[in-house]
């Protein structure tokens, strides 16, 4: 008892200095043009910049709390898209990103989420949808996607018992002006 409470206090003090972190495996997938590499070099340095369209997978290693997540950018090009099923069927969570202002493209972007969602269902895998550019004045909000992605219908198989946290949870998030994206990471590492 004594000897557990010393460890958890020692494994708090590492943390805070970084020094013991939990690793998991991230996988960042969304068709091109959502954001993803945006989002990996946003938790990374904490800045936004520009990028040429992903070709190949791209690993960078980033703290969430005190979660180290092997964090994978895919790109979302139908040429790399192939690659997505081997690593989210590796993944110990996944985010699904959408641009939220491009409506052209949100049924492509529901049936790449309903492959994900059934791949990874039997493994559990928690699912972050991040409806990003919310500072575009065209982005649709949350219930409006939540309706137009079919998402009950998408997860309904699995409905979580009552009280329970679902699998798949859609967060609002803009990168440019850095909000929402923390909240859904944070949720994110918090389901097990
Ligand atoms: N307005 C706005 N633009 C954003 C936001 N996040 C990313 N972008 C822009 O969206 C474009 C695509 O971003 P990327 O991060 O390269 O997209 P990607 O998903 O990595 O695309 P691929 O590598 O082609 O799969 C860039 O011009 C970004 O600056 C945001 O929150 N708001
Ligand atoms: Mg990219």
């Amino acid at each position: 008892m004594l000897f557990a409470l010393l460890a958890n206090a020692l494994r708090a003090v590492l943390a805070l200095f970084g020094l013991h972190t939990e690793q998991r495996t991230l996988i960042i997938v969304g068709l091109d043009n959502a954001g993803k590499s945006t989002l990996l070099y946003k938790l990374r340095d904490g800045q936004v910049r520009s990028f040429v369209p992903t070709q190949r997978p791209v690993m960078e290693e980033v703290v969430v709390g005190n979660v180290t997540l092997k964090a994978w950018d895919l790109g979302g090009h139908e040429a790399v898209r192939t690659l997505w099923t081997q690593y989210e069927l590796a993944a110990d969570a996944i985010v699904f990103m959408i641009d939220a202002a491009d409506r052209a493209r949100l049924k492509e972007a529901r049936s790449e989420l309903e492959r994900t969602v059934s791949l990874t269902a039997d493994a559990g895998v928690p699912i972050l949808i991040l409806a990003n550019k919310q500072d575009r004045q065209a982005a649709m909000r949350s219930a409006e996607l939540e309706k137009l992605l079919d998402l009950a219908n998408i997860t309904c198989a699995e409905s979580p018992l009552e009280g329970a946290s679902p699998r798949v949870r859609l967060f609002e998030a803009s990168l440019v002006s850095g909000t929402g994206f923390m909240e859904g990471l944070t949720w994110l590492v918090s389901q097990k």
